[in-house]
């Protein structure tokens, strides 16, 4: 039987608060109920992921350089990285895989300096505004490009 495609889930800076503070904001839901949701999502798509977060922007280039022969796309929310970090577009450039970029708020609602993100620019597309939710929409969209890379 073929191996599953494994997707890399990356949260970024302060995602591990989810669910204890502002949830006026970003909702109710902790990250462990986020990383549960998105196991059990994967498995009805025919996935495998791999869910961490980090509050350092190495750790989380690291990861995403480690991705190139561990994953076949990436998932991510780099948190406030997203409006800064050039470090992170870089590294997600060179690793060439399939990126999904989700946040949990609609980030074009809300202060001007959130509009922007560097990351978008690595990315296949973008999830944001729909709280939790988006990242079972991101493993969707993963599943739909990578079988449609296999296809094609
Ligand atoms: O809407 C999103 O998912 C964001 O990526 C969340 C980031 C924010 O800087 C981005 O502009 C949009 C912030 C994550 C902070 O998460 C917290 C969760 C609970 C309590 C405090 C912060």
């Amino acid at each position: 039987m073929a191996k599953s495609p494994r997707v890399l889930i990356l949260n970024g800076p302060n995602l591990n608060l989810l669910g204890t503070r502002e949830p006026e904001i970003y909702g109710a839901t902790t990250l462990a109920d986020i990383e549960s949701g998105c196991h059990a999502c994967a498995q009805e798509l025919g996935l495998e992921v791999d869910c961490r977060q980090s509050n350092s922007e190495g750790e989380l280039v690291d990861w995403i350089q480690e991705s190139r022969d561990r994953h076949d796309a990436i998932v991510i929310n780099p948190g406030a990285y997203s409006h800064t970090s050039i470090a992170i577009l870089d590294a997600l450039q060179a690793v060439a895989l399939p990126v999904i970029e989700v946040h949990l708020s609609n980030i074009h609602q809300r202060e001007s300096f959130r509009h922007r993100s560097y990351v978008s620019k690595a990315a296949k597309g973008v999830i944001c505004g729909f709280g939790a939710d988006g990242y079972r929409l991101a493993l969707d969209a993963a599943a739909r490009l990578l079988a449609a890379g296999r296809s094609g």
